[in-house]
């Protein structure tokens, strides 16, 4: 018998990636959209596509994190073996601005979810996957950070997600729910959204070798991040739903780079050497060759408080559910530098 799954926030990188996966080992899949005044499926129509020839049990179900009725009546379509709750504001800057919101979606939002499959009768049925974080540990007080680590959020979004990790883990106390964190440190891919840091700087790349931009602006250049590949990071999740008893778990590298060397990286792959001169919000990326400015400093991309330095341990994954992250931090600026420079040619 194969395995019914739900995926909240289907429409985004890890539910495109997830999704992809999980029907490729034979699940039937249910997708929970929201509703957008354009279509919002870009990542997923080729799947769509597929699904309406036959060829994989691919359904989309309209829902919105902030309404519990509709949750429910997904659940009860749906009656999932697996719960994976992807769908989040999941920009920390945007979260800045919209903190009441954020906290809804993604603190409220997962208890929603966990609530209808109490209520619903799905407790020994249904496993629940929760997106929890590395932006939980924010200011963090030690290196690496590992799932002992004490938490300290940085912004709404964190605190919110931070809400929600600690519901999960009630969830599991509380009613023997197979409900699961896995704490994820950065992942990207060429399905990563525009205005995340890795993107919007392989794109700013592309752009300006084709001649199309002249620079781009960022903000904190000094930030560092353990970058992973979010093709790993989605089979992390499914091991995690997959193992013997419910559990946290950390999905890392164990590598930290900064937004500097990000970019220096990236730009390297377009054919320019960036030398820095300046400080400050003053800080400019010059060609080396050229003499042109590429990178400047914009202020508003700072945020009111910063997280300075993530860099996870991933041992207890790598150790119980035999997890190891596959794309080099070089290969994953490369395969994204080089799908935008494809698309925008
Ligand atoms: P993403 O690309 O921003 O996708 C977010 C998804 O959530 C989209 O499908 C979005 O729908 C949906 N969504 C947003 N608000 C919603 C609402 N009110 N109701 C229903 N759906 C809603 O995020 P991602 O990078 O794939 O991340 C997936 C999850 O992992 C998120 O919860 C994120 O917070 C968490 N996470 C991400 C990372 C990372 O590095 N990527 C690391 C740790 C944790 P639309 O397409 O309509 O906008
Ligand atoms: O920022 C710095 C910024 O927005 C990374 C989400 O998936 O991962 C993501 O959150 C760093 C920060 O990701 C710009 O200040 C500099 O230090 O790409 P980001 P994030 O905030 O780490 C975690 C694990 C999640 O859970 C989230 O959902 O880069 N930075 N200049 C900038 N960031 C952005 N976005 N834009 C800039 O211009």
């Amino acid at each position: 018998m194969s395995k019914t799954a739900l995926i909240t926030g289907v429409t985004g990188q890890d539910g495109t990636y997830l999704a992809r996966r999980l029907l490729a080992l034979g699940y039937r899949v249910y997708g929970m959209v929201r509703r957008a005044s354009l279509p919002n499926t870009a990542r997923i129509d080729s799947l769509l596509a597929r699904a309406q020839t036959g060829e994989i049990p691919f359904t989309l179900l309209s829902g919105d994190m902030t309404d519990s009725g509709g949750l429910h009546r997904i659940l009860e379509i749906a009656e999932p073996d697996e719960v994976y709750n992807l769908a989040a504001q999941s920009h920390v800057r945007v979260s800045f601005d919209t903190p009441e919101y954020t906290a809804d979606v993604d603190g409220l939002g997962p208890l929603r979810i966990l609530d209808a499959i109490r209520t619903l009768g799905l407790t020994e049925k249904t496993r629940f996957y929760q997106a929890s974080t590395s932006e939980l540990f924010g200011k963090v007080c030690q290196t690496p950070q590992s799932e002992t680590t004490p938490f300290h959020p940085r912004s709404p979004y964190a605190s919110a997600k931070l809400f929600a990790y600690w519901t999960v883990i009630n969830y599991r106390e509380a009613y023997g729910m197979f409900a699961s964190n896995g704490i994820l440190f950065n992942h990207e891919s060429p399905l990563r959204g525009e205005t995340f840091i890795t993107r919007k700087i392989t794109r700013a790349a592309a752009q300006i070798k084709l001649g199309l931009i002249e620079k781009v602006a960022v903000g904190n250049l000094d930030a560092y991040r353990d970058w992973g590949h979010a093709a790993d990071y989605v089979e992390g999740m499914r091991l995690i739903l997959n193992a013997e008893k419910a559990d946290d778990f950390v999905l890392a590298t164990g590598e930290t780079h900064s937004v500097r060397e990000l970019t220096e990286t990236a730009f390297r792959l377009a054919g320019f050497d960036l030398v820095w001169k300046g400080t400050g919000s003053d800080e400019k990326g010059i060609d080396r060759v050229g003499g042109k400015v590429l990178v400047e400093i914009d202020p508003t991309f700072f945020r009111p408080t910063e997280v300075d330095l993530l860099c996870g341990d991933a041992t207890k994954a790598r150790e119980r559910l035999g997890w190891e992250p596959k794309h080099s931090f070089r290969d994953i600026v490369e395969e994204m530098f080089q799908a935008d420079l494809a698309a925008l040619s």
